[in-house]
């Protein structure tokens, strides 16, 4: 049995990975609106993975005889200058995500349950991942600048990697 406090923080949690989900949905837009069909395909993939995190912890609070409330999501930004800025607004969101997450585990801890502590850890990997594909795109981007051809190749690549989010190839 969770207790109330770790059962509305796991809640809290479904609902920052859902409004990641729609972060990621709004750029996915974006990129779909600059013609940026790569970088729309990898960003979908990324959205999706967002949704299945949300369900991951759904399923746990219901496997521990919890309740889960779902809460209302806000609205996510629509535009950005540039591919650069929208890649970069997705690694605050992943690190915010993380430092949740962290919070998460250090009250698991606190409370000795166990089993949530040893649940989350999947959650702990899985961060460093996301915050490194995400930042291995960034680097790419940093490197292309304004260089047209440069950006032309890494969306066709990264439309091509729409397998595992860890698979993001190099632009160079
Ligand atoms: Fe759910 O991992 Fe990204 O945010």
């Amino acid at each position: 049995m969770l207790s109330d406090r770790m059962q509305s923080a796991l809640n809290d949690q479904i609902n920052l990975e859902l409004s990641a989900f729609y972060t990621y949905l709004s750029v996915t837009a974006y990129f779909e609106e600059q013609g940026l069909r790569g970088f729309a395909s990898w960003m979908r993939h990324h959205s999706n993975e967002e949704m299945m995190h949300a369900m991951k912890l759904y399923d746990y609070i219901h496997e521990r005889r919890g309740r889960v409330t779902l809460l209302p999501i806000g609205e996510p930004p629509h535009n950005w200058a540039t591919a650069l800025a929208a890649f970069e607004d997705a690694l605050r969101h992943e690190q915010k995500v993380t430092a949740a997450i962290n919070r998460l585990v250090d009250l698991a801890r606190e409370e000795r349950d166990h089993a949530t502590n040893s649940f989350l850890q999947w959650f702990v990997d899985e961060q460093v991942e996301e915050e490194a594909v995400v930042d291995a795109v960034i680097n790419d981007l940093q490197r292309i600048g304004d260089f047209g051809p440069g950006l032309y190749m890494l969306d066709r690549q990264l439309g091509g990697s729409e397998v595992e989010s860890g698979d993001t190839p190099s632009a160079t």
